[in-house]
């Protein structure tokens, strides 16, 4: 567990999925922090210092070290703080879950919720296109609680931040229900586990702001 003399701060936005996790993993392991709300249009000095390459949240300081891009800060707090673990300890199941957490952050995420905005070969196949990429997740997490075993861990905060607590909620706004559970009973099955743990309802943000932040972020997508 974190002393005082931790001394943590998390750099982050309320709506991003990426600082969502990081949250959830903080809590997990117990590190008090002290968060600071960004404008990720208008950024600060401070954010504009600590992550000048990117200029991105989520960043974390730990005793003046910076560290920025979220599934590097996830492995850090694991290794810094190494009660309640999130990545596995095999190496090739470690690879993997970076691996489908890459394949989460840059196909799922962004590749699924703009395709169905501009759905350019219609919104049914962008649709389908979408669906075809949750699917892997779909056999990934057959059969298990969490991607990760019995526990949360560091895909499933991967996952949970960006699936059903941000894209979901877009979709939703948008009149799509992209997971249903007939078609992907083992997901649904999993959002059940995840919505049961209390860090997690800690962490996500509030659905209606949501959605309505969701719906601002496609009609930007739709007019680019
Ligand atoms: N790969 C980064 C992505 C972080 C990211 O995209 N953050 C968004 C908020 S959701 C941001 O700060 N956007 C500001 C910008 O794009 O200028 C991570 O995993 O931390």
């Amino acid at each position: 567990m974190a002393d005082k003399e931790d001394d943590v701060k998390l750099l982050g936005f309320w709506a991003s999925p990426f600082t969502r996790r990081v949250e959830m993993a903080l809590k997990l392991k117990g590190v008090p922090y002290e968060y600071l709300e960004q404008d990720i249009v208008d950024k600060s000095p401070l954010l504009l210092q600590l992550n000048p390459v990117y200029k991105k949240v989520p960043v974390l300081v730990h005793k003046g070290k910076i560290i920025a891009e979220s599934h590097l800060i996830l492995e850090y707090i694991d290794r810094t703080w190494k009660n309640n673990p999130i990545l596995p300890q095999d190496p090739y199941e470690k690879a993997m879950a970076f691996f489908l957490a890459k394949f989460i952050d840059e196909q799922v995420g962004p590749g699924g919720f703009k395709s169905v905005i501009k759905a350019d070969k219609g919104r049914e196949v962008a649709i389908e296109e979408a669906r075809e990429l949750i699917n892997f997740l779909e056999k990934e997490v057959t059969g298990k609680d969490f991607f990760g075993g019995k526990t949360i861990g560091f895909l499933d905060m991967v996952a949970g931040s960006m699936i059903p607590f941000c894209l979901v909620r877009g979709w939703e706004g948008m009149g799509i229900d992209m997971i249903p559970e007939e078609k992907f009973p083992e997901l649904n099955r999993w959002i059940k586990n995840l919505k049961q743990i209390e860090i997690v309802r800690e962490c996500i943000p509030h659905r209606e702001k949501q959605i309505e932040h969701m719906m601002k972020v496609a009609e930007r997508h739709k007019s680019a």
